[in-house]
Protein backbone atom coordinates (compact mmCIF):
# COMPACT_ATOMS: atom_id res chain seq x y z
CA UNK A 1 0.00 0.00 0.00
CA UNK A 2 0.86 3.36 -0.77
CA UNK A 3 0.24 6.48 0.48
CA UNK A 4 -3.09 8.20 -0.80
CA UNK A 5 -1.88 11.44 -3.12
CA UNK A 6 -3.18 13.84 -0.81
CA UNK A 7 -1.01 17.17 -0.37
CA UNK A 8 -2.91 19.10 2.23
CA UNK A 9 -2.51 23.18 3.06
CA UNK A 10 -1.73 23.73 6.24
CA UNK A 11 -4.55 24.85 8.19
CA UNK A 12 -6.22 22.22 6.45
CA UNK A 13 -4.27 19.69 7.70
CA UNK A 14 -4.32 21.57 11.16
CA UNK A 15 -7.98 21.85 11.32
CA UNK A 16 -8.68 17.89 10.31
CA UNK A 17 -5.98 16.75 12.97
CA UNK A 18 -8.07 19.03 15.65
CA UNK A 19 -11.04 17.45 14.26
CA UNK A 20 -12.39 21.00 13.74
CA UNK A 21 -15.15 22.26 10.91
CA UNK A 22 -13.91 22.20 7.39
CA UNK A 23 -15.94 22.73 4.15
CA UNK A 24 -14.98 21.59 0.40
CA UNK A 25 -14.44 23.58 -2.41
CA UNK A 26 -15.26 22.59 -6.02
CA UNK A 27 -12.51 23.89 -8.47
CA UNK A 28 -14.50 23.04 -11.91
CA UNK A 29 -16.83 26.57 -10.88
CA UNK A 30 -13.33 28.33 -11.34
CA UNK A 31 -11.90 27.20 -14.34
CA UNK A 32 -15.08 26.29 -16.16
CA UNK A 33 -18.28 28.02 -14.51
CA UNK A 34 -17.21 31.54 -14.65
CA UNK A 35 -15.06 33.94 -16.56
CA UNK A 36 -11.96 35.23 -15.25
CA UNK A 37 -11.24 37.31 -13.24
CA UNK A 38 -14.70 37.30 -11.77
CA UNK A 39 -13.92 33.12 -11.11
CA UNK A 40 -10.72 34.16 -9.05
CA UNK A 41 -12.81 37.20 -6.72
CA UNK A 42 -15.45 34.43 -6.27
CA UNK A 43 -13.48 31.93 -4.92
CA UNK A 44 -11.44 34.00 -3.11
CA UNK A 45 -14.62 35.55 -1.79
CA UNK A 46 -15.81 31.77 -1.11
CA UNK A 47 -13.09 30.98 0.92
CA UNK A 48 -13.01 34.14 3.38
CA UNK A 49 -17.43 33.55 3.76
CA UNK A 50 -16.35 29.92 5.44
CA UNK A 51 -13.32 31.48 7.28
CA UNK A 52 -15.97 34.26 8.75
CA UNK A 53 -18.50 31.21 9.36
CA UNK A 54 -16.40 29.02 11.90
CA UNK A 55 -14.70 26.73 9.14
CA UNK A 56 -12.11 26.53 6.79
CA UNK A 57 -12.25 26.81 2.98
CA UNK A 58 -10.13 23.48 1.18
CA UNK A 59 -10.85 24.32 -2.38
CA UNK A 60 -10.03 20.62 -4.07
CA UNK A 61 -7.86 20.26 -7.12
CA UNK A 62 -5.73 18.39 -9.02
CA UNK A 63 -2.13 19.17 -10.10
CA UNK A 64 1.49 17.42 -10.59
CA UNK A 65 -0.38 14.03 -9.72
CA UNK A 66 -1.58 14.69 -6.57
CA UNK A 67 -5.44 15.98 -5.17
CA UNK A 68 -4.90 18.94 -3.31
CA UNK A 69 -6.60 19.67 -0.22
CA UNK A 70 -6.97 23.29 -0.14
CA UNK A 71 -4.73 25.91 -2.31
CA UNK A 72 -2.11 28.09 -1.79
CA UNK A 73 -3.14 32.25 -3.16
CA UNK A 74 -0.61 31.64 -5.70
CA UNK A 75 -2.17 28.48 -6.80
CA UNK A 76 -5.84 29.59 -6.68
CA UNK A 77 -4.82 32.77 -8.83
CA UNK A 78 -2.62 30.52 -11.41
CA UNK A 79 -6.05 27.86 -11.33
CA UNK A 80 -8.18 30.69 -12.52
CA UNK A 81 -6.15 31.75 -15.85
CA UNK A 82 -4.97 28.39 -16.49
CA UNK A 83 -5.77 26.98 -20.38
CA UNK A 84 -6.23 23.27 -20.69
CA UNK A 85 -7.49 22.23 -17.21
CA UNK A 86 -9.99 19.12 -17.25
CA UNK A 87 -12.78 19.11 -15.70
CA UNK A 88 -12.51 15.69 -13.29
CA UNK A 89 -15.32 13.56 -12.39
CA UNK A 90 -15.40 10.09 -11.08
CA UNK A 91 -14.77 8.85 -14.63
CA UNK A 92 -11.33 10.73 -15.57
CA UNK A 93 -9.81 11.69 -12.02
CA UNK A 94 -7.42 8.79 -11.44
CA UNK A 95 -6.53 9.29 -15.24
CA UNK A 96 -5.41 12.84 -14.51
CA UNK A 97 -3.75 11.91 -11.58
CA UNK A 98 -1.50 9.63 -13.36
CA UNK A 99 -1.24 11.57 -16.58
CA UNK A 100 0.15 14.30 -14.06
CA UNK A 101 -1.93 17.02 -15.69
CA UNK A 102 -4.29 19.97 -14.11
CA UNK A 103 -8.11 18.27 -13.18
CA UNK A 104 -10.44 20.72 -12.29
CA UNK A 105 -13.32 19.14 -9.64
CA UNK A 106 -16.79 18.83 -10.54
CA UNK A 107 -19.00 18.09 -8.06
CA UNK A 108 -18.87 14.48 -8.21
CA UNK A 109 -14.88 14.33 -7.61
CA UNK A 110 -14.82 16.91 -5.45
CA UNK A 111 -17.14 14.72 -3.30
CA UNK A 112 -14.60 11.65 -4.07
CA UNK A 113 -11.32 13.82 -2.82
CA UNK A 114 -13.40 15.32 0.16
CA UNK A 115 -14.49 11.62 1.63
CA UNK A 116 -10.87 10.85 1.22
CA UNK A 117 -9.51 13.57 3.10
CA UNK A 118 -12.31 13.07 5.83
CA UNK A 119 -14.32 15.83 4.88
CA UNK A 120 -18.19 16.01 5.24
CA UNK A 121 -19.52 19.21 4.22
CA UNK A 122 -19.03 20.86 0.63
CA UNK A 123 -20.76 23.78 -1.01
CA UNK A 124 -20.84 24.65 -4.42
CA UNK A 125 -22.95 26.52 -6.56
CA UNK A 126 -25.18 24.03 -8.02
CA UNK A 127 -24.90 20.65 -9.09
CA UNK A 128 -25.50 18.50 -12.70
CA UNK A 129 -28.35 16.69 -13.08
CA UNK A 130 -30.46 15.01 -16.06
CA UNK A 131 -30.16 17.22 -18.90
CA UNK A 132 -33.28 18.08 -21.16
CA UNK A 133 -33.50 15.74 -23.76
CA UNK A 134 -32.07 13.06 -21.76
CA UNK A 135 -34.19 10.26 -22.77
CA UNK A 136 -32.22 10.78 -26.03
CA UNK A 137 -28.99 12.08 -25.28
CA UNK A 138 -28.74 9.89 -22.33
CA UNK A 139 -27.02 12.99 -20.75
CA UNK A 140 -27.41 12.34 -16.71
CA UNK A 141 -24.80 13.96 -14.59
CA UNK A 142 -22.11 11.88 -12.98
CA UNK A 143 -22.79 14.30 -9.79
CA UNK A 144 -26.11 12.71 -9.16
CA UNK A 145 -24.74 8.99 -8.64
CA UNK A 146 -21.55 10.33 -6.28
CA UNK A 147 -24.37 11.42 -3.85
CA UNK A 148 -25.62 8.20 -3.58
CA UNK A 149 -22.59 6.97 -2.78
CA UNK A 150 -20.36 9.00 -1.23
CA UNK A 151 -20.84 9.92 2.55
CA UNK A 152 -20.17 14.32 2.07
CA UNK A 153 -23.35 16.70 2.34
CA UNK A 154 -23.47 18.70 -0.43
CA UNK A 155 -24.66 22.50 -0.17
CA UNK A 156 -25.94 23.89 -3.48
CA UNK A 157 -28.96 26.24 -4.85
CA UNK A 158 -30.99 23.53 -6.18
CA UNK A 159 -30.12 22.23 -9.64
CA UNK A 160 -29.50 24.32 -12.50
CA UNK A 161 -32.49 25.35 -14.38
CA UNK A 162 -30.95 24.33 -17.59
CA UNK A 163 -31.63 20.94 -16.20
CA UNK A 164 -34.81 18.87 -16.45
CA UNK A 165 -35.74 19.31 -13.01
CA UNK A 166 -38.66 16.77 -12.43
CA UNK A 167 -36.29 14.13 -14.13
CA UNK A 168 -33.40 14.80 -11.84
CA UNK A 169 -35.57 15.02 -8.62
CA UNK A 170 -36.81 11.24 -9.89
CA UNK A 171 -33.38 10.06 -10.33
CA UNK A 172 -32.52 11.48 -6.84
CA UNK A 173 -35.02 9.56 -5.50
CA UNK A 174 -34.06 6.25 -7.17
CA UNK A 175 -31.00 6.00 -6.05
CA UNK A 176 -32.12 7.01 -2.77
CA UNK A 177 -30.28 10.78 -2.29
CA UNK A 178 -32.30 12.99 0.14
CA UNK A 179 -32.72 16.19 -1.14
CA UNK A 180 -32.98 18.97 1.70
CA UNK A 181 -34.49 22.19 0.61
CA UNK A 182 -33.47 24.79 3.71
CA UNK A 183 -36.37 27.11 5.24
CA UNK A 184 -39.07 26.31 2.29
CA UNK A 185 -40.99 24.23 0.68
CA UNK A 186 -40.55 24.40 -2.79
CA UNK A 187 -37.21 22.97 -4.73
CA UNK A 188 -35.10 25.65 -5.25
CA UNK A 189 -33.44 26.43 -9.28
CA UNK A 190 -30.29 27.94 -9.00
CA UNK A 191 -30.86 31.81 -10.22
CA UNK A 192 -34.30 31.09 -8.72
CA UNK A 193 -36.07 30.79 -5.42
CA UNK A 194 -39.00 28.57 -6.51
CA UNK A 195 -38.47 26.16 -9.33
CA UNK A 196 -42.48 25.18 -9.20
CA UNK A 197 -41.35 21.90 -7.61
CA UNK A 198 -41.90 20.84 -4.04
CA UNK A 199 -38.77 19.13 -1.98
CA UNK A 200 -38.81 16.11 -1.10
CA UNK A 201 -38.08 17.31 2.17
CA UNK A 202 -37.38 20.50 4.31
CA UNK A 203 -35.43 21.56 7.09
CA UNK A 204 -35.15 24.71 8.95
CA UNK A 205 -31.83 24.92 10.18
CA UNK A 206 -28.23 23.54 10.57
CA UNK A 207 -27.92 21.64 13.58
CA UNK A 208 -31.12 19.38 12.10
CA UNK A 209 -29.17 18.90 8.61
CA UNK A 210 -26.14 17.67 10.50
CA UNK A 211 -27.93 15.56 13.13
CA UNK A 212 -29.40 14.08 9.55
CA UNK A 213 -25.92 13.71 8.23
CA UNK A 214 -24.60 11.84 11.32
CA UNK A 215 -27.52 9.84 11.48
CA UNK A 216 -27.09 8.32 8.27
CA UNK A 217 -23.45 6.75 8.47
CA UNK A 218 -25.04 5.70 12.42
CA UNK A 219 -27.95 3.30 10.37
CA UNK A 220 -24.84 2.75 7.82
CA UNK A 221 -26.21 4.20 4.76
CA UNK A 222 -23.89 5.48 1.95
CA UNK A 223 -24.02 8.08 0.13
CA UNK A 224 -24.70 11.82 1.13
CA UNK A 225 -27.50 15.00 1.04
CA UNK A 226 -28.10 17.03 -1.60
CA UNK A 227 -29.02 20.61 0.46
CA UNK A 228 -30.92 22.56 -1.63
CA UNK A 229 -29.92 26.35 -0.29
CA UNK A 230 -32.54 29.11 -1.91
CA UNK A 231 -30.66 32.21 -3.48
CA UNK A 232 -31.58 35.14 -1.37
CA UNK A 233 -34.12 36.69 -2.69
CA UNK A 234 -32.23 40.12 -3.16
CA UNK A 235 -29.99 38.32 -5.86
CA UNK A 236 -32.49 36.00 -7.26
CA UNK A 237 -33.96 36.47 -11.22
CA UNK A 238 -37.20 34.93 -11.36
CA UNK A 239 -38.51 31.98 -13.01
CA UNK A 240 -40.37 33.94 -15.78
CA UNK A 241 -37.14 36.51 -16.63
CA UNK A 242 -34.39 33.20 -16.82
CA UNK A 243 -36.75 30.49 -18.45
CA UNK A 244 -36.73 32.42 -22.20
CA UNK A 245 -33.19 33.01 -21.79
CA UNK A 246 -32.87 29.53 -21.29
CA UNK A 247 -34.66 28.21 -24.26
CA UNK A 248 -32.44 30.35 -26.74
CA UNK A 249 -29.27 29.10 -24.91
CA UNK A 250 -30.67 25.44 -25.52
CA UNK A 251 -31.62 25.74 -28.62
CA UNK A 252 -27.87 27.12 -29.88
CA UNK A 253 -26.20 24.53 -28.04
CA UNK A 254 -28.66 21.99 -29.80
CA UNK A 255 -27.90 23.82 -33.03
CA UNK A 256 -24.36 23.73 -32.45
CA UNK A 257 -24.06 20.00 -31.65
CA UNK A 258 -22.57 20.74 -27.87
CA UNK A 259 -22.15 17.42 -26.35
CA UNK A 260 -20.98 15.51 -23.28
CA UNK A 261 -18.86 17.68 -20.46
CA UNK A 262 -19.59 21.00 -23.11
CA UNK A 263 -22.57 21.21 -21.98
CA UNK A 264 -22.88 23.03 -18.84
CA UNK A 265 -19.88 25.11 -19.59
CA UNK A 266 -21.12 26.04 -22.93
CA UNK A 267 -24.90 27.13 -21.40
CA UNK A 268 -23.79 29.21 -18.33
CA UNK A 269 -21.07 31.50 -20.44
CA UNK A 270 -24.30 31.63 -23.27
CA UNK A 271 -26.52 32.59 -20.48
CA UNK A 272 -24.31 34.58 -18.91
CA UNK A 273 -24.09 36.89 -22.19
CA UNK A 274 -27.83 36.71 -22.87
CA UNK A 275 -28.08 38.34 -19.58
CA UNK A 276 -25.47 41.07 -19.83
CA UNK A 277 -23.83 39.15 -16.51
CA UNK A 278 -26.48 39.20 -14.50
CA UNK A 279 -26.76 35.56 -14.24
CA UNK A 280 -23.08 35.40 -12.93
CA UNK A 281 -23.74 38.21 -10.72
CA UNK A 282 -26.87 35.91 -9.03
CA UNK A 283 -24.49 33.01 -9.48
CA UNK A 284 -21.82 34.43 -7.47
CA UNK A 285 -24.52 35.69 -4.44
CA UNK A 286 -25.83 31.96 -4.49
CA UNK A 287 -22.16 30.29 -4.53
CA UNK A 288 -21.67 32.79 -1.31
CA UNK A 289 -25.09 32.16 0.58
CA UNK A 290 -24.20 28.56 -0.07
CA UNK A 291 -20.42 28.92 1.61
CA UNK A 292 -22.33 30.20 4.93
CA UNK A 293 -24.96 27.21 5.09
CA UNK A 294 -21.86 24.87 4.29
CA UNK A 295 -19.91 26.15 7.21
CA UNK A 296 -22.68 26.06 9.45
CA UNK A 297 -23.55 23.05 9.10
CA UNK A 298 -19.97 21.65 9.16
CA UNK A 299 -19.57 23.53 12.46
CA UNK A 300 -22.71 21.57 13.64
CA UNK A 301 -21.69 18.37 12.87
CA UNK A 302 -18.20 18.78 15.04
CA UNK A 303 -20.70 20.16 17.65
CA UNK A 304 -22.57 16.82 17.88
CA UNK A 305 -20.23 14.08 16.99
N1 LIG B 1 -22.12 24.91 -10.20
C1 LIG B 1 -21.92 26.13 -10.73
N2 LIG B 1 -21.14 26.22 -11.85
C2 LIG B 1 -20.54 25.10 -12.38
C3 LIG B 1 -20.78 23.82 -11.83
C4 LIG B 1 -21.58 23.79 -10.73
O1 LIG B 1 -22.44 27.13 -10.22
O2 LIG B 1 -19.80 25.23 -13.34
C5 LIG B 1 -20.12 22.56 -12.38
C6 LIG B 1 -19.97 21.55 -11.22
O3 LIG B 1 -18.61 21.22 -11.13
C7 LIG B 1 -20.81 20.37 -11.62
C8 LIG B 1 -20.66 20.41 -13.11
O4 LIG B 1 -20.36 19.17 -11.03
O5 LIG B 1 -20.82 21.82 -13.40
C9 LIG B 1 -21.68 19.54 -13.81
O6 LIG B 1 -21.19 19.19 -15.06
P1 LIG B 1 -21.89 18.01 -15.91
O7 LIG B 1 -23.28 18.51 -16.17
O8 LIG B 1 -21.07 17.90 -17.15
O9 LIG B 1 -21.84 16.77 -15.06
MN1 LIG C 1 -23.17 15.49 -18.75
Amino acid sequence: MTALPLIYAPDVRLALENRQPVVALESTIITHGMPYPQNLETAQRVEAEVRAHGAVPATIAVMNGQIHIGLTPEALEALAQAKDVMKISRADIAACLAMGRVGATTVAATMICAALAGISVFATGGIGGVHRGAELSFDISADLRELSETRVTVVAAGAKAILDLPKTLEVLETLGVPVIALGQNAFPAFWSRDSGLPAPLRMDSAAEIAAAHLMRARIGLPGGQLIANPIPAAAEIPRDVITPVIETALAEAEAQGIAAKEVTPFLLQRIFELTEGASLASNIELVLNNARLAAAIAVEITRQR
